[in-house]
């Protein structure tokens, strides 16, 4: 059979890291790994967007697409083109956002919903569709029948990852050259693990894995790292470190296979204060920065997004790291009650810490599925997909929201020219790096989208009543590109080719 995967491009509305990274839709490289004796092939719409004459040219019999939330709708435009071109097709959507709030994707275009780790029941859906049979006995999925969803029994989570393939990344070869992370490129990433046991009330991913932690191997991991051409890798997990033996494992395997690449990696700040000889071997072979969500510089603003840690255990992570000559990279949360002093508070502690060296400032954003979403559901601002992006304010502030974003754009020109200064991005090694006229027209495109972001508030969803062709970009997109716009979208595409 011929699958078509595609990756969605994310919506007009959403900004940040999109504009700053293109990375391998590795959900969909694991998914097309999993069904070898079949035809299968990638769309990665975030770098071409010609979906029907992928469909003309493959003729599938059925297509896949992932979901994070900011594709929603488009990924549902992905489907009702699919089965414009060919009823037939068989049309799967999976991931995140599909796993958390399959109601968004109660779509007649749609044939069945994939609820979390994906890889058993899509091979499933696909023999099934072989034999022409239904997929009442596929656990874990949702069907969407006649304007409702029909669920089967939740599949039991995995112990383990390994009974998936390694992903067959040879699925994105003719993109590989164009995925980029930041400032590094070429860029691969890995799944070495899955899920988080920990409670955070705005995050998603703790909630898809239901607080699991599921591990890959250590020597399959090593295997998959050893089919990598890149040399730097983003280790895509919640919190890699979590289980510390597994992952002295994984080193001492990486050092016996000779394995030398670069890594930006996930932790817990406390995981790094319990275990600081793990992370210097790490850092011996290859880790240059662990992203790490420190949220707050005030023990009352931890507790308050339960993140079940303390400042103090923040600043000894940083020590620990510092050390080890390892980079951090912090993410702090914007409370809807910051004024210019909080913002100002964390610019200081930034400031003052010299390993630092990239700053996240993310509003808190409830998003559908958390405990956060549910306590702020009655006061939410807009259902809009595209802005729950972790750069809109999506709830009420303090500060009117035009002020809130003047405010993030001063401190995110800050880290911007921080970033610059601590990584000394100014070498002339990064001038050859092809992706760098990109990462900087999309660094300058997220500061003017902030400039505008409080008007997205005002667009309504273009689902569930779905626009009309004419309509979509007056209901999906009223903003009026600027000149700017027009000359950044230009730039950008000519750079695309
Ligand atoms: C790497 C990464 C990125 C990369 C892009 C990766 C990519 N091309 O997919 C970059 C850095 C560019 C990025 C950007 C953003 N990201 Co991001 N990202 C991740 C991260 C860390 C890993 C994703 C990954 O590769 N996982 C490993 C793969 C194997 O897992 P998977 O994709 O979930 O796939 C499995 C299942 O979901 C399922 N599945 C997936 N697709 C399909 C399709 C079918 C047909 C089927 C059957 C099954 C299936 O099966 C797969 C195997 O089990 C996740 C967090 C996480 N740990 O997952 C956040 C995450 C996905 N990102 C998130 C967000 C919010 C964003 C941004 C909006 C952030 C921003 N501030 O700009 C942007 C938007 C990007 C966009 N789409 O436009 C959220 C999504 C929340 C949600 N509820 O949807 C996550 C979960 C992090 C979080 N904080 O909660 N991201
Ligand atoms: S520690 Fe990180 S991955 Fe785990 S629940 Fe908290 S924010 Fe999510």
């Amino acid at each position: 059979m011929k699958i078509l995967l595609v990756y969605p491009p994310s919506g007009e509305l959403t900004m940040g890291l999109k504009h700053l990274s293109k990375v391998e839709p590795l959900g969909l490289e694991t998914i097309g790994a999993a069904v070898p004796d079949h035809d299968v092939r990638l769309l990665d719409m975030e770098l071409d967007t010609d979906l029907a004459g992928a469909l003309e040219r493959f003729q599938p019999d059925i297509v896949g697409a992932s979901s994070q939330i900011v594709q929603t709708y488009s990924a549902r435009r992905v489907f009702k083109t699919a089965k414009e071109f060919n009823p037939k097709i068989l049309t799967v959507v999976g991931g995140h956002h599909a796993s958390l709030v399959p109601e968004d994707f109660n779509d007649p275009m749609i044939d069945a919903i994939v609820l979390g780790e994906g890889v058993p029941a899509f091979q499933e859906i696909v023999e099934r569709h072989r034999q022409r049979r239904d997929f009442s006995d596929v656990l874990g999925v949702a069907l969407p029948n006649q304007g409702r969803l029909d669920f089967t029994p939740p599949r039991p989570m995995p112990t383990s990852l390994d009974h998936q393939a390694l992903p067959n990344r040879t699925l994105s070869a003719d993109y590989r050259s164009r995925y980029f992370y930041l400032f590094e490129s070429p860029v691969a990433s890995i799944q070495t693990s899955m899920g988080c046991t920990f409670p955070c009330n705005f995050c998603s991913c703790q909630k898809f894995s239901k607080r699991h932690f599921i591990a890959r191997s250590p020597e399959l991991i090593v295997e998959d790292l050893s089919r990598i051409k890149e040399k730097f890798v983003l280790f895509c997990d919640d919190h890699s470190f979590i289980d510390p033996r597994r992952m002295e494992r994984l080193h001492d395997l990486i050092v016996e296979r000779g394995i030398r690449k670069h890594y930006f990696v996930y932790s817990r700040a406390d995981c790094i204060v319990q275990n600081p000889r793990l992370f210097e071997k790490w850092a011996r072979i290859g880790v240059e920065v662990v992203m790490t969500g420190l949220e707050a510089v005030e023990d009352s603003e931890l507790g308050t997004l339960n993140k079940r840690s303390s400042v103090e255990t923040n600043e000894r992570a940083l020590e620990i790291l510092h050390r080890c000559g390892v980079g951090v990279s912090a993410g702090f949360v914007v409370l809807p009650d910051f004024t210019e002093q909080d913002f100002e508070r964390i610019d200081r502690y930034v400031k003052a810490r010299p390993n630092i060296v990239l700053t996240e400032l993310t509003p808190l954003t409830p998003l559908p599925g958390t405990d956060l979403h549910h306590e702020y559901r009655e006061k939410l601002l807009t259902d809009h997909r595209e802005v729950y992006d972790l750069a809109h304010f999506v709830v009420p502030t303090a500060l009117p929201q035009p002020e809130l974003y003047r405010l993030l754009r001063k401190y995110y020109w800050r880290v911007v020219l921080r970033a610059i200064k601590r990584l000394r991005l100014y070498r002339p090694q990064y001038a050859f790096k092809k992706h760098i006229p990109r990462l900087i027209l999309g660094t300058i495109r997220v500061a003017l989208m902030m400039r505008r972001a409080s008007n997205s508030l005002q667009t309504p969803p273009p689902y569930p009543h779905p626009p009309a062709k004419k309509q979509a970009s007056a209901a999906g997109h009223p903003r009026r590109s600027t000149e700017s716009d027009i000359l950044l979208e230009g730039i950008e595409s000519s750079l695309r080719e």
